[in-house]
């Protein structure tokens, strides 16, 4: 019998997110698994820097979005989610980067800095780790580890104006790279786009979704990608 597949996964992550689209693209059945803080030390003996998405397939546990979705290309190679081509592929290996550091950075920052977003990121964040009991002490927690570390890269509410400058240039950047595709990769959504969505879709879960509705081209992306049914069925 083929192993279940296992996602230790949390909704709030688009990381997760581009796991799940993934896996949904491939067509490849799983469980979800949500980390709650009852599982974080199963979660610390998976991965010990304690994060998600993990997948599990049997005595195999891959860590990293980016890992499982080339773990998925190998052993369900059709669809392709990246391309073959060496120029193709390395095309969509710059994007995938961009997307996971450049844009997570930002949209963690508007998550985690701007106050009007404090309830919505707590929520979104511990509603599913832990009961209400102790929601509000684990919110308190998790907002001031994630202050500290923004303040230590210099990082703070003053800054959100310039990262919202920074969003906007990268928003324009994937305009000018869609240049009329549909996808980033032509006529179906590839990893590339998979990647680049998964935190844009995160983004609209905060006010600075804003930003996204003022380039047209990339809304109209978000739209078509978030319609497609495996897309929609990791929402
Ligand atoms: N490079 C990793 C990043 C994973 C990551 O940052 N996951 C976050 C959720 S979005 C996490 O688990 N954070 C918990 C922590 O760092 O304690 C990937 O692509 O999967």
């Amino acid at each position: 019998m083929l192993d279940e597949l296992l996602l230790y996964d949390a909704s709030d992550s688009p990381f997760c997110l581009k796991a799940r689209i993934c896996l949904q693209l491939k067509g490849v059945p799983f469980r979800r698994v949500p980390v709650t803080l009852g599982r974080l030390r199963e979660l610390r003996r998976l991965n010990p820097l304690g994060q998600v998405p993990v997948l599990v397939q049997g005595t195999e546990v891959i860590v990293d979005s980016s890992r499982i979705a080339r773990h998925l290309e190998a052993r369900y190679p059709e669809p392709a989610l990246i391309p073959r081509d060496p120029t193709a592929r390395a095309y969509a290996a710059l994007v995938e980067e961009w997307a996971d550091e450049a844009l997570y950075f930002i949209v963690a920052a508007f998550k985690w800095l701007n106050p009007v977003n404090r309830r919505a990121a707590v929520e979104n964040t511990v509603s599913e780790m832990t009961g209400a009991a102790l929601r509000p002490l684990v919110g308190h927690l998790l907002v001031r580890r994630e202050r500290r570390r923004y303040a230590a890269w210099g990082h703070t509410e003053a800054t959100l104006g310039a990262l919202e400058e920074r969003m906007r240039e990268n928003v324009a950047a994937l305009a000018g790279l869609l240049d009329g595709r549909p996808y980033l990769l032509g006529r179906r959504p590839m990893l590339a786009d998979v990647a680049a969505f998964a935190q844009l879709c995160w983004l609209g879960r905060y006010v600075e979704r804003r930003l996204l509705a003022e380039t047209p081209a990339v809304q109209q992306w978000l739209e078509r990608l978030a319609a497609a049914p495996p897309v929609a069925a990791a929402l």
